[in-house]
């Protein structure tokens, strides 16, 4: 049995339903909540063949007076969730905020991003869509639609956030591994060539 850990940050504007989506995914329930102050964390683990897959869950605070603490949580992430509530104007002018404020505090590259538009379980125009889509495009990052409230796309999410992450190990531990095998095996046909 193999064990991999990863930190997920759940970050975005005020009442997108970060937290929400967090206590849906971990406690299965839709609940009253407050304002995040800082940052909450939360643990999950999920067996997938022999694999153990630990999510270290950051839920950050949206609230700009809160942003500099929240985003200490940013450092060594694997995946950041940017939730949006696509009913609230402002949410849609400050994606391109929290990519910035991401590349402040963390490598470029040594991340993944996955969009996600909350509060689905109110309609959204197509138009409305259409500009979450463009600028997932622009960003290269996932989009997908949820509902914390009706419990939709919810386990989706984490599950997109978990592959993204895994793909991504994988691609760094090819990387950095030394490329030896790939080299003999180069001369060793090389060699073979030769006598034939
Ligand atoms: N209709 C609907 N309301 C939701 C949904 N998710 C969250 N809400 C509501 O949106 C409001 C804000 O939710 P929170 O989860 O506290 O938002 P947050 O992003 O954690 O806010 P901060 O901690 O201030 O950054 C609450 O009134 C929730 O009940 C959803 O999927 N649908
Ligand atoms: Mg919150």
């Amino acid at each position: 049995m193999t064990e991999k850990k990863f930190k997920i940050v759940l970050i975005g504007p005020p009442y997108s339903g970060k937290t929400s989506i967090a206590q849906c995914y971990i406690n299965q329930k839709f609940e009253y909540t407050i304002p995040t102050t800082s940052a909450a964390y939360f643990t999950k683990q999920l067996k997938i063949n022999e694999t153990t897959y630990t999510f270290n869950l950051w839920d950050t605070a949206g609230q700009e007076k809160f942003r500099s603490v929240a985003s200490m949580y940013y450092r060594n992430a694997n995946v950041f969730i940017i939730v949006v509530d696509p009913h609230d104007v402002q949410s849609y002018s400050q994606i391109d905020d929290w990519f910035s404020l991401i590349n402040k505090y963390c490598d470029f590259g040594a991340y993944q991003c996955i969009l996600a538009i909350n509060k689905m379980d109110i309609e959204i125009s197509n138009s409305t869509y259409d500009l979450f889509k463009d600028k997932a495009q622009q960003k290269k990052c996932q989009l997908i639609m949820c509902s914390a409230k009706a419990n939709k796309g919810i386990e989706e999410l984490f599950y997109e956030a978990l592959q993204i992450a895994v793909n991504h190990d994988a691609k760094n531990a090819s990387l950095h591994s030394p490329n030896v095998q790939y080299i003999d095996k180069e001369i060793q046909l090389k060699k073979d060539k030769q006598c034939c």
